[in-house]
């Protein structure tokens, strides 16, 4: 790391949306009055009869939830996309400035475990390996329809994220369209390919690894690292070492690879602050849009706001919202950070 970076304010560009963040390190000691959040108790039931998720009991839309034993599926009693949707496309007053698209997709809800109390982070990795290959199943039965695009896998953790529900689950929105992210970022890896003639992860995970100050953890199959131009604090890349689109071209040891990954980054977040990490997780196979996508490697975000403690939490506010997103600690000490606390004993 050039050392006037780690002292002074810079930006860095994040080569896979094309978009700068500023970093301003020198900042890291400023005082703090503002919004404390209250610590989240975990759950502690391994069973919970009012949970619309736990195995047997009566959803919000009046379904009942089966007695599952591992993991379980069942379209979102109110999803935000219908595969019936009307489609049509408007430009009012043909200006370009009141353009709209009918879209139409499916949202499907997973749950991870029957048991309420879990998460990602205390399931076993064989617990975690069925998770991670339903969401196979999913991305290959949804992304195979002639009006899916790209199936989004994600999974929203803790209250202060939006989770509605302290069961471990997560959700599936497969849409007709490419949303923004994967719209950026298939643009940046097109491109990057066509220019450099090699892929721009491959290239990028190559050096992290040889330089190893952004790296949080390694396994034969991953790697997970604080990315260069991470704009939340704790923000991490889980990348697979050999160049792979989607889940269903890994094999069975990069499967498990990939469970033992998710496992050591949940379990590292939860020793941070000694507390149950939130964050919004999510997969980025490549589009589902029928195209070849030799550009695409497969990666998994982890976008967590915390930011000093269990209760003080980042603000994506001011310029981060009006000018370019913005934060204080380097990448390079969160990593050491999170380094350190996957040291602990409750990680290993
Ligand atoms: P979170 O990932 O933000 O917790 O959302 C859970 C989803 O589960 C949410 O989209 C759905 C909500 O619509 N849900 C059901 O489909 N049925 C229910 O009975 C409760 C929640
Ligand atoms: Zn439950």
């Amino acid at each position: 790391m050039n050392p006037l970076a780690q002292q002074n304010p810079h930006r860095r560009f994040n080569p896979l949306k094309r978009e700068w963040v500023l970093v301003s390190p020198h900042r890291t000691q400023r005082p703090w009055q503002g919004q404390v959040e209250k610590p989240v108790a975990p759950a502690a039931l391994t069973y919970d009869p009012e949970c619309y998720l736990c195995p047997g009991n009566v959803r919000a839309g009046g379904v009942r939830t089966d007695r599952y034993a591992s993991t379980y599926i069942f379209e979102n009693d109110f999803a935000a996309l219908k595969l019936d949707a009307p489609r049509f496309s408007s430009d009012e007053g043909g200006k370009g400035l009141l353009v709209a698209e009918g879209e139409s997709g499916v949202c499907r809800v997973i749950c991870f475990s029957p048991r309420h109390d879990l998460t990602l982070a205390k399931m076993s990795v064989e617990e975690i390996r069925a998770v991670v290959d339903v969401w196979d199943a999913q991305c290959q039965e949804l992304g195979a329809r002639e009006d899916i695009s790209y199936v989004q896998v994600f999974e929203n953790r803790g209250a202060m994220m939006g989770a509605s529900n302290p069961h471990p689950h997560g959700q599936i929105w497969a849409s007709r369209s490419l949303p923004n992210e994967a719209v950026a970022e298939q643009a940046a890896q097109a491109e990057y390919m066509k220019v450099h003639g090699c892929c721009l992860l491959c290239a990028y995970r190559e050096m992290e690894v040889a330089l190893g100050e952004r790296v949080v953890a390694k396994n034969d199959s991953f790697v997970a690292v604080v990315p260069f131009w991470a704009v939340w604090p704790f923000e991490v890349m889980i990348l697979p070492v050999r160049h792979v689109a989607d889940l269903e071209s890994m094999n069975s040891a990069e499967r498990d690879g990939l469970a033992a990954m998710l496992q050591a980054v949940t379990r590292t977040y939860d020793e941070v602050f000694e507390t149950p990490f939130p964050y919004s997780m999510g997969l980025h196979p490549r589009p589902f849009d029928r195209e070849e996508h030799p550009e695409w490697h497969f990666h998994a975000h982890f976008y967590p706001p915390l930011l000093r403690s269990a209760t003080i939490r980042k603000f994506m506010v001011g310029f981060e919202l009006l000018g370019s997103p913005q934060r204080d600690i380097t990448p390079e000490s969160a990593a050491e950070t999170l380094r350190q606390a996957a040291e602990r004993p409750g990680v290993r």
